[in-house]
């Protein structure tokens, strides 16, 4: 396989020097080592960052915020602009980077390098458009308004399913707030950070900007501990687990610093009567096998009304019997590995399990064995037929599984929907206004995302992402999340020669 990407990309098989983005002599540091789950080939090293370079990329990066803040935020925006454009040049071979070390597909790789793309433009718009209201005061010659300022230091844990489009979502809106940003990428796709770093590294310079506005660090949950219990870090945005997500919200609440989470999702797409079968199975196929169902907003159960079951379980079944599995590179597979071994081994023992209490095997799962499958981490999109009453659907298990099961009403349906402990995305298929109009009402979906004739993932960037109860509440990317990535202050001017006191009060001397 032709590897140039890499070399483009400025990556090396051992990057000390670059992880954080710092120079110097790291020989006896521990290292991460990177495995495709492509090939199961080793892709290259990324040093572990010290207790001692960490505070040192802290200190940094407070330094730097001390001069980021004071730069006009349209000037900032600029910057992001660069960035953007940098990506254009560099998108095929960032590209093939995520869809080798994450295993997702070379189209999907690319989208998400596309996706990093479009916050970029977004976050350049947003650089003048980072608006205050203005209030009528109660008091006569005063003036009262809100303004944004920006918060400090950001400190990013992304996961290893979108290795580096997640951390565009938080860090180019941070970077036009006037933030600074440290990152620490996922263990499982290390050289995804130290890429996305080296084209920061070339922006910067050619600007001449301190260092410090973009850092990268990186190691195991002990060096995310240490950015979630320091107080120089004001907010913490985290992508990943419900598990990780309760210890970091933990931390970060026990010294009253910000929390922005983006954890696991339970997503499901109600199929009604007067669904329409096309879109049906494109939405449902793709949103259940797409990253190998490594998505938060992966569909993992159909809901599906009762007069149209058997029709969407036996042309689901014939759909996944056409998947092309195998290298994701290869652009006529559709279904790429599992990340690695560990997530295998969780596909399998889920499998066991909803075996075990019951569920209907539609199509049979199974690991892939031989030469085109060397690195162990393939494995078969599974399909099983479940009741409402199954306990494994209330699960995430981050894999190719997806369930269906019938309904006899739409409330009954919303409510199988809504009994998960999850609440990111859902989807209704759906001809009738009053059920679409019902699903998007109070009484409807209780997630962050509920879209009408679309599958349950392939979000675009220009609306808030993120979901309810243990997806963990935040949102990140589009609309108006840049919020929280800044600090609001009310102000109240007083330009009279009188000093009236609110709500009437008098206090003569
Ligand atoms: C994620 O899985 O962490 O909606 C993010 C989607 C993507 C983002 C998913 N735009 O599928």
């Amino acid at each position: 396989m032709n590897k140039d990407f890499l070399k483009e990309l400025g990556l090396h098989e051992d990057n000390s020097g670059t992880s954080t983005g710092q120079q110097g002599h790291h020989n006896e540091a521990k290292h991460i080592v990177s495995f495709s789950p492509v090939d199961g080939r080793e892709i290259g090293r990324v040093s572990e960052t010290t207790r001692e370079q960490y505070d040192a990329v802290i200190a940094q990066a407070q330094v730097a915020f001390k001069h980021w803040r004071t730069v006009p935020a349209p000037q900032r925006g600029e910057i992001v602009r660069q960035y953007g454009e940098a990506l254009r040049k560099h998108k095929d071979a960032l590209g093939q980077l995520v869809s080798y070390e994450m295993g997702k597909s070379l189209t999907e790789g690319l989208g998400e390098v596309q996706e990093m793309i479009d916050i970029c433009d977004f976050a350049v718009g947003l650089s003048r458009q980072l608006y205050g209201l203005t209030m009528h005061s109660e008091r006569p010659l005063h003036r009262m308004y809100e303004q944004w300022h920006p918060m400090g230091i950001v400190g990013i844990i992304s996961a290893f399913n979108f290795p580096v489009a997640v951390w565009s979502w938080n860090s180019m809106i941070a970077i036009v707030c006037g933030d600074v940003t440290v990152w620490k990428p996922s263990e499982k796709t290390p050289m995804c950070g130290v890429a996305c770093q080296n084209i920061w590294a070339q922006v910067a310079a050619a600007n001449d900007l301190p260092e410090g506005i973009s850092s990268l660090i990186n190691g195991n949950y002990q060096v995310g501990e240490w950015m979630t219990e320091d107080k120089r870090v004001p907010l913490i945005s985290a992508t990943g687990s419900t598990r990780m997500g309760k210890i970091v919200a933990k931390t970060v609440g026990a010294r009253l610093g910000n929390s922005l989470l983006e954890l696991g999702g339970n997503n499901a797409m109600i199929i009604t009567e007067t669904a329409d079968m096309n879109l049906v199975l494109t939405g449902a196929l793709f949103g259940a096998v797409g990253t190998c169902g490594q998505r938060c907003t992966s569909t993992r159960r159909l809901i599906v009304h009762e007069s149209r079951y058997a029709e969407v379980r036996d042309k689901l079944k014939a759909a996944y019997g056409q998947l092309r599995i195998g290298d994701p590179l290869d652009k006529n597979n559709h279904v790429g590995p599992l990340i690695d071994k560990d997530s295998v081994a969780t596909y399998q023992s889920a499998i066991e399990k909803i075996k075990a209490e019951g569920g209907k095997t539609i199509v049979e799962g199974g690991v892939l064995e031989g030469d085109n499958y060397v690195s162990g981490c393939y494995v078969k999109p599974a399909f099983f037929e479940v009741t409402k009453e199954s306990k494994m659907p209330l699960h995430e298990t981050f894999a190719p599984i997806l369930y269906i099961m019938p309904y006899s009403t739409l409330e009954e349906a919303i409510e199988i929907q809504n009994n998960v402990p999850q609440g990111l995305s859902s989807a209704i298929m759906t001809t009738s206004m009053r059920e679409s109009e019902l699903f998007l009402s109070t009484a409807g979906s209780d997630c962050g995302i509920a879209n009408v004739n679309i599958g349950t993932s392939g979000a675009e960037i220009g609306g808030a992402f993120g979901g309810e109860k243990e997806t963990g509440g935040g949102r990140e990317s589009g609309s108006d999340s840049w919020k929280a990535y800044m600090r609001r202050q009310t102000n109240t001017i007083n330009y009279s020669t009188e000093l009236p006191l609110a709500q009437g009060i008098t206090f003569d001397l």
